[in-house]
């Protein structure tokens, strides 16, 4: 029988709204956030939790977006060819209204909020967004989750003519990500619409992509064209590429090294050339939030 799903948490449960919604709160919210106490002096974990957003400039110029090409310059370069208007989400499997919706149906009715997250890259940077976008969870519940559902699957457009970076066979093309069904429910995933109040810019996923704040940035699919509900596990790029260095949770957790790296620290992106090292925190900051979501598992084994 289908039903709508609720998760345990709402967002008034999680966390003041306005220490997201709101910089000048931020810096008394963060503090609070962090009085459970951290590794590291306060200074440090102050700066692990400036929400200071990062410029325009640099929120646009240093990308992730394979198929654009591996270079952090490449999607600013190359992004404009794809077409994003008209844009469906084909939404499928375990869902009562399954359906081909186009961008407009997904936004109707929706309240496009600001939020302003830090992503933490697994290559050991970071930056402060302020997307524009509403709750996973609101399309779910609309579209109607069906009992049986645990995950959802995620799809990126694949168009070769419009994406050059399909032509390098990195990964098993289209890009593709996962979450639990709890994590997709949870108040802080959202699918970004916009930052800084504008249209999605092209490079950053237009016209909707995943925003996760607490797992590493490969998570956060973008230029999203399926949305499937699914009862298994669904396949994951980088995790379907290296399981061993990407799990399928890839929660950002500084006490599970990368086979190659220490996630201990990062750079801010827009520091320069001396920017400091800041310690990484736990579910990137976001532990009071998730860390429920993953009680009694071992974060180093299901990493
Ligand atoms: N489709 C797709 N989504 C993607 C990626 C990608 O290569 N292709 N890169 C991921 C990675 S590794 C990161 S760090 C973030 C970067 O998002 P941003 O460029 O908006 O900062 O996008 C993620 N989403
Ligand atoms: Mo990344």
């Amino acid at each position: 029988m289908a039903h709508r799903y609720r998760s345990d948490l709402t967002w008034d449960d999680v966390t003041p709204k306005e220490v997201y919604l709101n910089r000048r709160q931020l810096m008394t919210g963060g503090g609070a956030l962090l009085a459970a106490g951290m590794a590291g002096g306060q200074a440090r974990a102050q700066d692990a939790w400036d929400l200071t957003p990062n410029s325009w400039e640099e929120i646009t110029t240093f990308n992730n977006f394979y198929e654009f090409g591996t270079d952090k310059s490449d999607p600013a370069e190359h992004a404009h060819r794809l077409t994003t208007s008209p844009w469906s989400v084909e939404i499928d499997g375990l869902v009562d209204n399954p359906g081909t919706y186009s961008f407009e149906d997904i936004v109707a009715g929706q309240t496009i909020e600001e939020r302003i997250y830090r992503l933490r890259c697994v290559e050991r940077w970071s930056m402060v967004i302020p997307w524009n976008g509403f709750e996973l969870a609101d399309l779910l519940n609309r579209v109607g989750v069906q009992d049986g559902a645990r995950y959802v699957a995620f799809e990126t457009a694949m168009r070769p003519e419009e994406m050059p970076g399909l032509r390098v066979p990195i990964l098993d093309w289209p890009y593709r990500e996962g979450l639990r069904l709890d994590e997709a429910m949870h108040p802080l995933t959202i699918l970004a619409t916009g930052l800084y109040g504008e249209p999605m810019p092209n490079q950053n996923g237009a016209p909707i992509r995943l925003v996760v704040p607490w797992k590493y940035g490969y998570k956060s699919i973008k230029s999203i064209v399926r949305i499937s509900l699914v009862a298994e596990e669904p396949v994951a790029s980088w995790n379907q590429y290296a399981p061993h260095e990407y799990g399928f949770y890839s929660n950002v957790n500084p006490n599970r090294e990368h086979p190659r790296w220490s996630q201990e620290f990062e750079r801010r992106v827009g520091g320069g050339l001396f920017a400091r090292n800041i310690p990484t925190l736990m579910f990137n900051g976001y532990e009071e939030e998730v860390a429920s979501l993953y009680e009694g598992m071992d974060l180093i084994e299901f990493h």
